[in-house]
């Protein structure tokens, strides 16, 4: 397409979508008018892709997950399509910007963390990789709570993300479905004389999907982001109103509208509210139905064939009633017996873990799920039942192993966990990283593993290329390509093309002048979010991922404190000038968290103001961490902040953004840092701390005592008692003593005292490395070449071969 063209589709959608002339039209409108134009390119493309998946009767993946972090799309679709420069020469030739454009964009915040940008990396693997797929998701009214900064501490305000309209979301009211709740489950006569439970008085409300479309990248397959919003029926409003209740009508319709509303803003905490049941039910009936719909209109009832054309993929156990849905299709609609409805089952359903934390495991009080679908309480029951069957009746006497195996809690108010009926009701079950998959096998699901070894299998993540290179970081995209050629985006094991350039001194710097001027850039954005003046000379050390204690914020906070007592104790001292970069948000619910983000930003007023630090530290907390923040920070980054207490961070992908990007990594032998490292090479990479194996030897022994580490080590104390006197928090000192109560009084789960001098000995190795910046340079691009393998193309790769055994599909043109 000529720009000519471009902007003539543009003009087209300023007239006739939003009634604008160009002259008339403010920012928004030109999001929006350009998102349009971009979008014909994705639904041609979405219709080949449907018509190709169908010809050639593909099996095709469905991804489930409560959560997608997409990011803005325009960029990125831009490039996808091939129409990056055309529109940017439509622009200009309207004299618009198209980068000041793609900035007024929103970021679909419809996610937590890593769980969410996940899903929504695979879906653009899936497209550039030719798959079929469909991921499937909610369409949540108000995404992730923006997050500002007073005094200090995380405010939340509401995401009215909707509020301009989303104009890459294509309404499907003809795929509107509906969806069965409450009431209870009758015997009665069926058609053979048997009797069959039959779910009776139930109420109905519906799921309409709203579809986005994810393009391949120089492919013309597209992945469809189906997300659905809750609709309560019409026909009911009638009834009561005919019966003169209006008021209810009203009060009744918005509850059923209201499951939708807004996500879940904590992870790491099962919720266990009726609402949040609704949502993950919502989400599997609905996804449950279509799918089934589609499968019918190609295959009419051969059942039989259902696993060899479709896959559902799981994305942690919050749409583990997929498994309960399909059974209770196969058994009550399709009237299948139980043994053919369990196979088929088991074979199309799969399931990723991806947190070890026992608060995060979820568990559904029975009595609740009764209330809102008690067909499927009673099929969990059945299910529970024959697998201790068969299981007891190879083992009788271990009673204690049929306890763990249960998918019903017994102690105290019965509760279902989600884990065992996840794990009991897939083929494949897979940890993202290498020791998560070990530590998942070996403590977490124990039992299972022992009695399926074969259906545990580890996919460590990935993450796109397209999205964390070429497009948040243009300037490095093309030095690559300037040496490398065209090619990497698609096959990002060709990075280690630029190994043998890792001492090259004219590719070193060219390399480090990228970086220096993605660290301007982003020094203009610290001051206007922040109103903080760095130095783009300083070393950029940063941490950005949710606040968690087990991510420990608090040990790096505490390693800026002891930087700074250095200084204060001889501001003479040589030091390697800083900027400590942050961005995080804390559930709104985790008090624990909101204190380390007071801490943090008590630390940063009396750090950057304090004349004898001469600017030669400074700390950032960049608020309302997102995807948009993400990009601009990763590009600039030099140290990269990976310090998770050993054994609990699953995998982590922010930690393969980072080196992909240039930024040398000090971390734990924590999720993927561990294979990081096998990548990089011990020398390229800065590890301390702990292993999870020692970390685990400590905390079960019962032997961790934090005040040990206080009297072996005199820094250390000073800094804890900084934290006991709240030092850094003046007016808050509360905040930082319960702070210094959770790790001095109550054990220090997370072991920040025991990993604290290792840590901050690897620091000083940083930070005597980074004035020899050659040598800094030869290890940050030995990072980069080693990036391939993270790529999520791999990792989607491997869960065709692993899990979901499809085929490639070339549009147009039947398979490839
Ligand atoms: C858990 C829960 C618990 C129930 C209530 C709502 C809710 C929402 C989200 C979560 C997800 C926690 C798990 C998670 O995000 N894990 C992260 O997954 C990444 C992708 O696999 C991985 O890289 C991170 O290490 C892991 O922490």
């Amino acid at each position: 397409m000529t720009a000519g063209a471009f902007a003539e589709r543009f003009l087209h959608y300023l007239r006739y979508t939003r009634g604008l002339e160009l002259a008339d039209a403010g920012p928004a409108d030109h999001v929006a008018a350009l998102a349009l134009a971009v979008r014909e390119a994705l639904v041609d493309r979405a219709v080949a892709s449907r018509k190709a998946w169908t010809e050639f009767q593909a099996k095709t993946v469905h991804y489930l997950s409560m959560e997608y972090l997409l990011g803005r799309l325009l960029i990125n679709n831009l490039i996808a399509t091939g129409l990056l420069e055309p529109a940017r020469e439509a622009m200009q030739s309207l004299g618009l910007n198209l980068d000041t454009i793609a900035d007024e964009e929103i970021d679909p915040g419809l996610g937590n963390g890593g769980l969410g940008r996940l899903a929504a990396c695979f879906l653009d693997s899936l497209a550039t990789l030719n798959y079929p797929a469909y991921g499937y998701g909610l369409r949540y009214e108000y995404g992730m709570f923006r997050q500002e900064l007073r005094d200090g501490w995380q405010v939340e305000r509401p995401d009215r993300w909707l509020k301009g309209g989303y104009a890459w979301e294509i309404q499907r009211p003809d795929l509107t479905v509906p969806v069965k709740v409450g009431g209870r489950v009758e015997w009665r006569q069926g058609r053979h004389g048997k009797n069959r439970p039959v779910w009776v008085d139930w109420r109905v409300l519906y799921g309409v999907p709203h579809d986005v479309l994810i393009a391949g990248y120089g492919t013309p397959n597209v992945s469809v982001l189906r997300l659905w919003a809750a609709e309560a029926p019409r026909e009911f409003d009638f009834q009561i109103f005919s019966q003169g209740d209006f008021l209810r009508a009203v009060a009744e319709r918005e509850r059923t509208e209201a499951i939708t509303r807004v996500l879940y803003p904590a992870d790491y905490v099962a919720a266990g509210r009726r609402l949040r049941l609704l949502q993950e039910y919502l989400l599997v009936a609905a996804s449950v139905h279509d799918v089934v719909s589609r499968f019918r209109l190609r295959y009419g009832e051969a059942w039989e064939l259902f696993p060899t054309k479709v896959a559902f993929q799981l994305n942690d156990t919050h749409p583990a009633l997929t498994i309960v849905e399909l059974m209770r299709f196969f058994l009550d609609d399709a009237e299948l017996r139980w043994a053919q409805a369990w196979d088929l089952t088991r074979a199309s359903c799969s399931y990723t873990n991806h947190t070890l934390l026992p608060e995060a495991l979820e568990t559904w009080p029975v009595a609740l799920m009764e209330s809102v679908i008690p067909r499927h309480v009673q099929i969990i029951y059945e299910i529970n039942r024959r697998m201790l069957d068969e299981v007891g009746s190879a083992n009788p006497r271990d009673l204690d192993r049929l306890e763990r195996l249960s998918l019903v809690h017994e102690d105290g108010e019965k509760r279902f966990r989600m884990a065992n009926l996840a794990i009991a009701g897939s083929h494949r079950i897979n940890g993202v990283a290498k020791l998560h998959t070990e530590l998942l096998r070996t403590r977490v699901a124990r039992d299972f593993a022992e009695l399926w070894p074969e259906r545990f299998v580890a996919i460590t993540n990935g993450i796109t290329p397209r999205r964390w290179l070429l497009s948040c970081n243009p300037r490095l995209a093309d030095l690559v390509t300037s040496r490398i050629g065209e090619g990497w985006e698609r096959d990002l094991d060709r990075l280690s093309e630029l190994a043998h350039l890792a001492d090259e001194a004219e590719f070193q710097q060219r390399f480090m002048a990228v970086k220096r001027e993605n660290k301007g850039d982003l020094v203009e954005s610290i001051r206007t979010l922040c109103g903080i003046a760095v130095d783009p000379g300083s070393m950029f050390d940063v941490q950005i991922k949710r606040l968690h204690e087990y991510k420990r914020q608090l040990l790096n906070a505490m390693h800026i404190i002891a930087l700074y007592r250095r200084i204060k104790d001889d501001p003479s001292r040589a030091v390697t000038p800083r900027t400590f970069i942050f961005g995080a948000k804390a559930a709104p619910s985790y008090h624990m968290a909101k204190l380390v983000i007071r801490l943090i930003n008590g630390i940063a007023a009396i750090v950057n103001s304090d004349p004898d630090v001469g600017g030669r530290l400074k700390v950032a907390f960049l608020p309302d961490y997102r995807v948009t923040l993400a990009e601009q920070i990763i590009p600039a980054a030099d140290l990269s902040e990976q310090i998770s207490t050993a054994g609990w961070e699953a995998s982590g992908t922010g930690n393969m953004k980072l080196a992909l990007n240039g930024a040398l990594t000090i971390g734990t032998l924590d999720g993927a840092n561990i294979e990081i490292r096998d990548a990089v090479g011990e020398d390229n990479i800065f590890i301390f701390g702990l292993t999870a194996e020692q970390g685990a030897v400590l905390t079960i022994s019962g032997h961790y005592d934090p005040w040990s580490y206080y009297r072996a080590d005199p820094e250390l104390a000073a800094i804890i008692d900084t934290l006991r006197k709240g030092t850094f928090t003046p007016g808050d000192e509360s905040a930082s003593h319960e702070i210094w109560s959770v790790l001095m009084e109550h054990g220090d789960r997370y072991l920040h005292l025991a990993d604290f001098r290792s840590y901050v000995e690897a620091q000083s190795r940083v930070g005597a490395l980074y004035p020899d910046q050659r040598a800094w340079a030869a290890k940050a691009i030995r990072n980069v070449a080693a990036m391939g393998w993270f790529s999520s193309d791999r990792a989607i790769r491997r869960y065709v071969e692993e899990i979901w055994h499809l085929d490639q599909v070339k549009i147009g043109a039947g398979e490839a």
